[in-house]
């Protein structure tokens, strides 16, 4: 089976028993109770099932865990550095590796269920599975301080899959945490999204923030977030083990070099339907448009570049509430009070939305009646 793996493109492959991280059944809902995955609801859904991988299918007697190295070409705290440009996780920069995987693994799955003659499911973030802990059970390697799981050979770059198979296959060891007194990735985080060592407050997180977070980004992140326009890599482009790991491999998986570090300017522009020609088939695509924009006109007000700041003001009418906002927030960072005064005169009068006509009086310092949005 590893033969097989290998030729379709996984990079590591391991075994683990359904059972064998029996912590599951108290971290999980320790870490929900805690609130830590803020509006994320399917992870309460079916937590029952994401504890503990027999509830999911009570057939199932073995795990294979499988890990694609999807490695950055160059070391993404460059792109961090780019103010003009949108950062974007090295994960999606590329085609979707929920796609890539899947085919696979149904591939890979195919074959072992032929072998074995024993049926297999496979997932790759399409059900309640905890990827993670269940690499470490089969050696894959672990989870570090970040909670990413770590592989000596790969870094932290391996993006996971799992097939469940009726089949008794030898288990794997479990690797065992090497990360020793090391903090960098607790240290470098822009959030401090870490309440301790292995543990992680989504809700502070900017991969949370600009990815699943509807709505309008919390003040007290904006500015942290820099421009980050859609997930964030500084937890694990820190890490010592990524010095054994390379690029990608796999084809499917190449990097889009249109996608590396797109000018701000250019990601404002985009309406609904060059949205969708532009990250047809990447990550990308879920946020859809409207939260897309939003992060990069938080990106554009921390860009700190005035001549960035009339493609804010071209969205200060879009239809959605959370982009009007951000909008006023970048305006509000990059111009003067009197150009200000101009854009509140021609768009911000008639605001109906509570929290966008706060964010006009905090960025414009404008007086405004509690009831409508009025200069006084
Ligand atoms: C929800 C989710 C998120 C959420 C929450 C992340 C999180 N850490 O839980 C958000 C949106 C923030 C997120 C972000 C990212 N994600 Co994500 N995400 C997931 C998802 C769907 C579920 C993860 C989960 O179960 N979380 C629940 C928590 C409770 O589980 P946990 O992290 O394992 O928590 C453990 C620790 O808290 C530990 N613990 C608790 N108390 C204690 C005490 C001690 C002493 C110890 C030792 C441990 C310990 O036990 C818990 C259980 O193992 C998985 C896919 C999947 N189905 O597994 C992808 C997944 C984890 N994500 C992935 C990626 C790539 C990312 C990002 C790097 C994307 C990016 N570049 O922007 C970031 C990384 C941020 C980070 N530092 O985690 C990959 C990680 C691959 C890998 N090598 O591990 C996964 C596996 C997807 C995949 N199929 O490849 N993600
Ligand atoms: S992904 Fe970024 S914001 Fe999230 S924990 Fe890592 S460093 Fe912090
Ligand atoms: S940066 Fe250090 S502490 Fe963090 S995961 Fe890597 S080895 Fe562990």
């Amino acid at each position: 089976m590893e033969a097989r793996a290998r030729i379709l493109g996984f990079d590591a492959v391991r075994v683990t028993r359904p059972d064998a991280v029996p912590a599951l059944r108290e971290r999980l809902p320790a870490w929900l109770a805690e609130g830590h995955h803020g509006t994320m609801d399917w992870m309460e859904e079916r937590a029952d099932q994401r504890a503990a991988p027999s509830a999911l299918w009570a057939e199932t007697r073995s795990i294979i865990m499988l890990g694609m190295n999807a490695g950055p070409q160059r070391d993404p705290l460059d792109l961090v550095r780019l103010t003009d440009r949108g950062a974007i996780a090295a994960y999606a920069q590329r085609r979707d590796y929920h796609d890539v995987i899947k085919g696979k693994l149904k591939e890979l799955g195919g074959f072992l269920s032929a072998k074995s003659a024993e049926p297999v499911k496979v997932f790759c973030d399409t059900a309640p599975v905890m990827e993670k802990p269940l690499a470490q059970a089969a050696g894959l390697g672990w989870q570090g301080k970040h909670t990413v799981l770590i592989s000596r050979e790969h870094g932290n770059w391996l993006m996971l899959g799992a097939i469940f198979s009726r089949a008794e296959l030898e288990p794997d060891a479990p690797e065992t945490d090497h990360c020793g007194s090391c903090r960098r990735c607790l240290d470098i985080c822009p959030t401090d999204a870490f309440p301790a060592p292995y543990r992680l407050d989504a809700r502070r997180c900017i991969a949370y923030l600009t990815i699943e977070h509807q709505g309008p980004i919390p003040t007290e992140y904006r500015e942290r977030i820099g421009n980050r326009v859609f997930g964030c890599d500084d937890c694990l482009a820190v890490c010592p083990w990524n010095k054994f790991a390379g690029a990608a491999r796999e084809n499917r998986l190449a990097a889009r070099d249109d996608l590396a570090a797109p000018p701000l300017a250019e990601l404002a522009r985009l309406d609904d339907a060059a949205f969708r020609v532009r990250f047809a088939g990447t990550p990308i695509k879920r946020t859809g448009r409207d939260r897309f924009l939003r992060n990069v006109l938080i990106a554009i007000g921390n860009s700190g570049d005035a001549a960035l700041a009339e493609a804010a003001a071209a969205c200060l009418q879009e239809p959605d509430p959370a982009v009007r906002g951000a909008a006023v927030w970048a305006c509000g960072r990059l111009l003067s009070p009197e150009r200000l005064r101009e854009l509140f005169a021609a768009h911000g009068r008639d605001e109906m939305e509570a929290h966008v006509r706060e964010e006009w009086r905090d960025a414009a310092g404008l007086p405004m009646e509690a009831d409508g949005a009025r200069e006084t």
